[in-house]
């Protein structure tokens, strides 16, 4: 059988998260728990899915044992394939005398035997640290209607927020005219998504070429689309219209999974033609006993509620005490908080156990305050 595919999806999943403290201490950023039952990754794998894009390449790098472990054969997302589906791509693994990723384009080309095997017309090039539902298909379609070199996936952000995105113009018809990487002086708000389709002879070439750059950082925003933009390549905007968020810092990443409890949001987990899919765990049915108070949450398997849970989300295998009160805050799995407690603007990790009559107040706080097994001790010793 030919192993041709016209696209193949090439995901991003490898960058230190650094931004991200704690919460990324021990795994990589998309394998960061999100929404009370996924892993960031998750979002955009079932985008890939749901689009119909069934060959993937997931680049990872720090901290990758949770995140493949989390993968595996890709069974939830559909991606476990006999000729293609889903294969993580690590350093050294990628070829002989491989090395550690310098940046996302290094990343890609030390994977370049991979895309070739599958001979295809078209890569997608999408990072694992963003939530957000669409339909690459869309993507894809624009793309070979302006016969496109590249093409950009952008969304308008505020203003004061620009500089940490690639930032780009284009004329009426949405061809790209100018880029600039992280401008310190935005000339726009139009930002790119991280989210690209390229013709792989054009993005093949192109990498080649970057890898010989001594003083290159290897890096789409910073390296390839300026040079194709330089050569008068064909660079198309996509305007993408729905809900997106970089999900780079502690403040965003509890932005984002607030925004799941708003009603009208446009990323909906009951969306039945747009399923978010995950591993699944075999948690028993969560019990809500007589004392609790449960307000506008997400609530996941295996918890024992009986304490005032309002506007949070909590992962499974939770207990909150009695007179216990949660709110605005996240509760990663096996978190469990004793009685008595005051929990606010809190992300609590993984396993970590709260003692009865804990405060913990991260309104008062700059940003949410993460919580992690030292801090508990910390709290205790003091
Ligand atoms: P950043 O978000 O700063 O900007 P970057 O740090 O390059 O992008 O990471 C992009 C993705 O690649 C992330 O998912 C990251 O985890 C992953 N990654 C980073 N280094 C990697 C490596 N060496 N190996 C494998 N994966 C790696 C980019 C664009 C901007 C755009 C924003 C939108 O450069 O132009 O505006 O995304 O979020
Ligand atoms: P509202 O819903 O009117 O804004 P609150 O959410 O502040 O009111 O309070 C509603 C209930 O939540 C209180 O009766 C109490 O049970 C509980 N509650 C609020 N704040 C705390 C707290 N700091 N400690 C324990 N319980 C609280």
């Amino acid at each position: 059988m030919s192993m041709k595919k016209e696209i193949v999806g090439m995901l991003l999943a490898g960058g230190e998260g650094k931004r991200l403290g704690l919460l990324t201490k021990s795994l990589a950023k998309p394998a960061v728990p999100f929404g009370g039952k996924y892993r960031i990754i998750d979002f955009t794998l079932s985008n890939c899915s749901n689009s119909g894009i069934h060959t993937v390449g997931v680049l990872t790098q720090y901290s990758p044992l949770i995140l493949n472990k989390h993968i595996g054969i890709g069974k939830p997302w559909d991606l476990d394939r006999q000729q293609d589906g889903v294969a993580i791509l690590s350093p050294y693994t990628a070829k002989e005398g491989g090395s550690w990723y310098t940046g996302t384009a290094d990343a890609i080309y030390q994977n370049i035997h991979y895309i070739d095997q599958y001979d295809p017309e078209y890569i997608l090039v999408i990072s694992g640290d963003h939530i957000y539902q669409m339909d690459y298909d869309d993507l894809l379609d624009h793309h070979k209607e302006n016969d496109s070199d590249a093409t950009i996936s952008v969304i308008e952000v505020p203003w004061e927020e620009a500089s940490r995105f690639g930032i780009l113009n284009t004329n009426d018809d949405l061809e790209i005219y100018e880029f600039d990487e992280k401008p310190a002086n935005p000339k726009s708000n139009l930002a790119s998504m991280g989210i690209y389709i390229f013709n792989w002879k054009a993005l093949r070439s192109y990498l080649v070429n970057d890898a010989t750059i001594e003083n290159s950082d290897h890096d789409f925003g910073k390296d390839i689309i300026p040079a194709m933009l330089n050569d008068g390549k064909r660079m198309y905007a996509y305007r993408f219209q729905g809900y997106w968020k970089d999900v780079g810092t502690i403040q965003s990443y509890w932005e984002a999974n607030m925004d799941l409890l708003e009603e009208d949001l446009s990323v909906s987990l009951n969306n039945k033609e747009w399923r978010t899919y995950s591993q699944d765990t075999n948690y028993p049915p969560q019990f809500i006993d007589e004392q609790a108070i449960v307000e506008n949450s997400l609530i996941n398997s295996g918890s024992w509620i009986s304490g005032h849970i309002k506007n949070s989300i909590l992962f499974e295998g939770i207990e909150v005490g009695s007179k216990s009160f949660v709110t605005e805050s996240i509760l990663h799995p096996e978190v469990k908080v004793g009685q008595n407690c005051t929990i606010k603007r809190a992300i609590i990790m993984e396993h970590v156990v709260i003692p009865d009559g804990t405060v913990i107040d991260g309104e008062k706080e700059e940003e949410p305050i993460v919580i992690d097994a030292n801090y508990v001790s910390q709290l205790i010793n003091n």
